[in-house]
């Protein structure tokens, strides 16, 4: 180890050491010790790995513990046992990104009744209207999110110029019950019925989170459309796995890609020509505001019961931006 890096040690041990802490240990401005979990939809996908990023930097800013916890896949019989298993560990607060609007309510209500203030990121239960009094899924105290039903209006917005205005184009989407990529999908295909009368949306093809599979069923759709003109992926693998699609079946710029999230496996793709827009969520705020809101929460403060989190539109003319740079997710 570096020397600087040694001395940074030892000085964290020996304060550490003077507020009576264990090595590793960390107390917030109260004197007290808090220790807020963070189960993401999924630990590999860069989306959730960047929200990490956001939460770790509130937590060190505050004083607090940050537990990242979750499952291989986007899957409820996956995520349940970790929620499980969390809350066997009696953390502060939870945040979570249900990875289901109805499997995720029993289960988190478990931690509800046990006490553990509950704060749903980027996905939600329920209808997503929380703390209201009416319904079962209510109970959560913030969501904190994108307004996803506003991306998938301006994906299509972006395809539908992409296409010159008119043409088939599908959403390459995950599986119903998820509230995020529903809402995306609500919201494309609204915003083409409404101002995009001459193109037609065809059926949507759901992949399961595999991009492999969205890269198959771009082909599949291609083969039984050979006029087709676009494909909307409603997150990071559907986009990326249609953009495959479209590559392997030489369709790149003829095809055209619109995806959602922005991964640098994406976004190196604008610059090929192989995807036209790529809608950049901002996870790491997401992540952020969840931990200082359950903190917030924690000392006494009441917090917003819903907080909208922003995007930026990622396209040739400006992917080499620096100040775009910043919303790339990070691997
Ligand atoms: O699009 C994000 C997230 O918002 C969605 O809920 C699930 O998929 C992602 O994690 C991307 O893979």
């Amino acid at each position: 180890m570096e020397r600087r890096l040694l001395l940074k040690a030892a000085s964290a041990l020996a304060l550490a050491g003077t507020l009576g802490l264990a090595a590793g240990e960390v107390q917030a401005q109260d004197g007290k010790k808090y220790t807020i979990a963070l189960i993401p939809g999924l630990t590999t996908d860069a989306f959730y790995i960047t929200m990490r990023k956001g939460a770790q930097a509130a937590a060190d800013a505050l004083g607090v513990e940050l537990l990242f916890q979750g499952g291989p896949e986007f899957n409820p019989v996956v995520q349940v046992p970790v929620l499980d298993a969390v809350i066997a560990r009696q953390p502060s607060a939870i945040l979570i990104a249900p990875t289901d609007t109805t499997q995720l309510v029993q289960p988190l209500r478990k931690a509800h009744d046990a006490g553990i203030p509950v704060i749903t990121v980027d996905t939600f239960i329920g209808n997503g209207k929380y703390q209201t009094g009416a319904g079962d899924a209510d109970f959560p105290l913030s969501y904190i999110a994108s307004d996803n039903v506003l991306g998938g209006r301006m994906a299509a917005r972006a395809l539908a110029t992409a296409i010159g205005g008119e043409g088939k184009v599908y959403v390459s989407n995950v599986k119903p019950g998820i509230s995020t990529t529903d809402q995306r999908e609500e919201g494309f295909k609204a915003e083409m019925a409404e101002n995009f009368p001459k193109v037609t949306v065809l059926e949507t093809q759901f992949n399961e989170n595999d991009a492999n599979k969205a890269a198959s069923q771009l082909q599949a759709v291609f083969a039984r459309n050979s006029d087709l003109k676009g494909v909307f992926g409603a997150n990071l693998f559907s986009a990326l796995g249609a953009g495959n699609g479209v590559q392997q079946a030489g369709q790149t710029g003829v095809i055209r890609v619109v995806a959602f999230d922005a991964p640098t496996s994406i976004v190196d793709n604008i610059s090929t020509g192989l995807v036209d827009v790529a809608i950049a969520q901002h996870p790491a705020e997401i992540g952020y505001y969840g931990v200082v809101s359950a903190y917030a929460h924690l000392t006494g403060q009441s917090i917003p019961v819903a907080i909208g989190t922003g995007f930026t539109v990622i396209d040739k003319t400006n992917v080499k931006d620096p100040n775009v740079a910043k919303y790339i997710y990070s691997d």
